[in-house]
């Protein structure tokens, strides 16, 4: 394990709220990453931010009659503010309209124009001669060149993932005026990519051909394959980071050139707070930098931002990039125009002390490998059956018996049997188990491993049967239960990354120790003889049927 992890994920464009395919693909696991790293005691920058230039948000803007100020700010707050509720623990979340950022981001840009790592290129370029606008990015709509996916944007198709120049597009459109565009010379900074195909061929293909997802090594390869071409890093837009050279006046930094650096101005930013130096995070070899985001984000984490780094000179490349595939709803795709989501923010409201319901059910179905299905039937079936019934249920009935056979002060065990001794190596292999897969970011499998460990609680408690023993074996009943609040303890420590506000409960239901940490569960005694147990109270409530028949309504047009 490395000596320092800086952890950043996707920064959410501040056009619209949080949805589930967000939390599943980006956001929950990269807080499980974190939570477990922190657990073992490594040293942890957890980073994101609001993404608050682009053509999104000025159309989002023009669509509301509003400035894209007002759009940012009521969106990075409703953002930051959701995350926070949700127990997402970013260690700095910051937003690309900061004057840090605009002045990082500018000095990138200068230093590589300086450099002469950019060309400039004079091309006819889409243009809409009735809104008077150059039509790039999300301003045009028209049909993918590569996989004909008929709403592909100027820069980037969402189903396949691809780079796209707008002019590749086939019959565009603009979305301003829906009319067909016309075309209109301007100059532009483009940044030569092509220069970049070896170093990101033997550092990707090669280098990390073995412990790379190979959703994400397909997606490069194809890219690598079709030969990489300069792409232009400026735009002819007004909202957006100024260009800081000669002739870059009324133009700005294309969107994806600014935002990835907006990981390295987030980092300064908590610098400057904390009293910390920022460039370790970001400059020292001895630093494992991960990048999670969702597989639309692959060509600009994998291939881009690199390139970017690279030509800089004195930046670590990121040592993994997990990108999930996609999330759907109720078989369909989550489509924020068409409100076919679940918000995080009415989650919230409406599922209030549920965070971890939702969490472990994102991470139960996430879409590691291929594009998974979120139902709300199965958020039901996962609470009552798993959660309750297993979990909940496991650390409830030893509480109780605790509280009712020895008044909640663990009695001291006598002679294990085999059934002791099998519950007790599974617990002290679960740590393990679960951290071999964590390392590998299999995210929904590490979940299903700390499940297992409440299943074996409950199997044991359910099979040792304490309860028709107390009166005839008081011995063997002080056994079972000194090794079953073991299990309690270990599920204590292990589910935290998962289920935070669960732990942070259970951890204090157990009055276990603070400075427990993951390595401790590998032994056998966690919670001493003669500690005294707090009160015992639900970690989780079955969810009734109505309720879910509300959130399935709330879908209906
Ligand atoms: N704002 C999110 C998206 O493409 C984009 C990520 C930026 S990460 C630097 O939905
Ligand atoms: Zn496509």
């Amino acid at each position: 394990m490395s000596k320092r992890y800086t952890l950043t994920a996707a920064l959410p464009y501040t056009n619209g709220p949080i949805h589930i395919g967000h939390l599943a693909g980006v956001y929950v696991p990269a807080d499980i990453y974190a939570r477990y790293l922190r657990l073992r005691g490594k040293e942890v920058l957890f980073i994101c931010g609001s993404d608050e230039h682009g053509v999104a948000i000025s159309m989002k803007a023009k669509k509301e009659g509003i400035t894209p100020k007002e759009v940012i700010d009521t969106y990075h707050h409703l953002i930051k503010d959701s995350f926070d509720a949700f127990g997402i623990s970013f260690d700095y979340y910051g937003r690309t309209s900061s004057d840090i950022h605009r002045e990082t981001a500018q000095s990138f840009f200068k230093k590589l124009h300086d450099t002469d790592c950019f060309e400039t290129q004079t091309t006819n370029q889409l243009y809409d001669a009735k809104e008077d606008q150059f039509l790039a990015d999300r301003y045009v709509v028209g049909t993918c060149p590569k996989c004909n996916y008929d709403e592909a944007y100027g820069d980037q198709c969402e189903a396949c993932g691809s780079s796209l120049n707008a002019t590749d597009l086939i019959e565009p459109k603009s979305a301003l005026s829906g009319e067909t565009p016309s075309m209109k010379e301007t100059t532009h900074w483009y940044l030569p990519l092509n220069r970049y195909e070896t170093f990101l061929r033997t550092w990707i293909l090669e280098g990390h051909k073995d412990d790379w997802k190979t959703n994400v090594l397909g997606q490069v390869k194809s890219w690598l394959d079709d030969g990489l071409k300069p792409r232009a890093v400026t735009r002819d837009l007004s909202w957006g980071i100024p260009v800081p050279v000669p002739g870059g006046e009324n133009k700005v930094l294309y969107v994806w050139f600014d935002a990835p650096i907006g990981y390295i101005s987030a980092t300064k930013e908590w610098a400057t707070k904390t009293g910390n130096d920022w460039k370790p995070y970001w400059q020292d070899t001895d630093t494992e930098l991960v990048h999670f985001i969702g597989k639309d984000n692959i060509v600009f984490h994998c291939i881009i931002f690199p390139a970017i780094l690279k030509a800089m000179g004195d930046y670590i490349m990121p040592k993994n990039v997990p990108a999930n595939e996609f999330l759907n709803l109720e078989g369909q795709k989550l489509s924020t125009s068409k409100n076919w989501a679940v918000w995080l923010h009415e989650y919230l409201e409406e599922f209030p002390n549920k965070q971890d319901v939702l969490r472990y059910v994102l991470t139960a179905n996430a879409p590691e490998t291929k594009d998974n299905d979120f139902t709300w039937a199965d958020f039901q079936t996962r609470n009552n059956s798993e959660l309750v019934a297993i979990f909940g249920n496991f650390v409830n009935r030893v509480m109780v018996l605790m509280y009712k056979y020895y008044d909640s002060v663990v009695p001291e065990p006598n002679s294990y049997t085999k059934a002791d001794k099998d519950a007790l190596q599974a617990l002290s292999e679960s740590p393990t188990r679960i951290a071999d897969l964590l390392e590998e970011y299999k995210f929904r499998a590490a979940s299903q491993e700390m499940m297992q460990l409440a299943r074996i609680g409950n199997k044991y408690l359910a099979d040792e049967e304490p309860w028709k023993l107390i009166k005839t074996n008081p011995e063997r009943v002080a056994t079972i239960m000194y090794t079953a609040i073991q299990l309690v303890a270990g599920l204590a420590i292990v589910s935290e990354p998962f289920l935070p506000h669960t732990a942070e409960k259970l951890q204090s239901m157990l009055k276990l120790n603070p400075n427990t940490g993951w390595e401790d569960v590998n032994k056998v005694s966690l919670i001493p003889t003669n500690h005294n147990l707090g009160e015992a109270s639900l970690l989780f409530e079955k969810i009734e049927d109505g309720i879910i028949e509300i959130q399935q309504a709330k879908l209906m047009p």
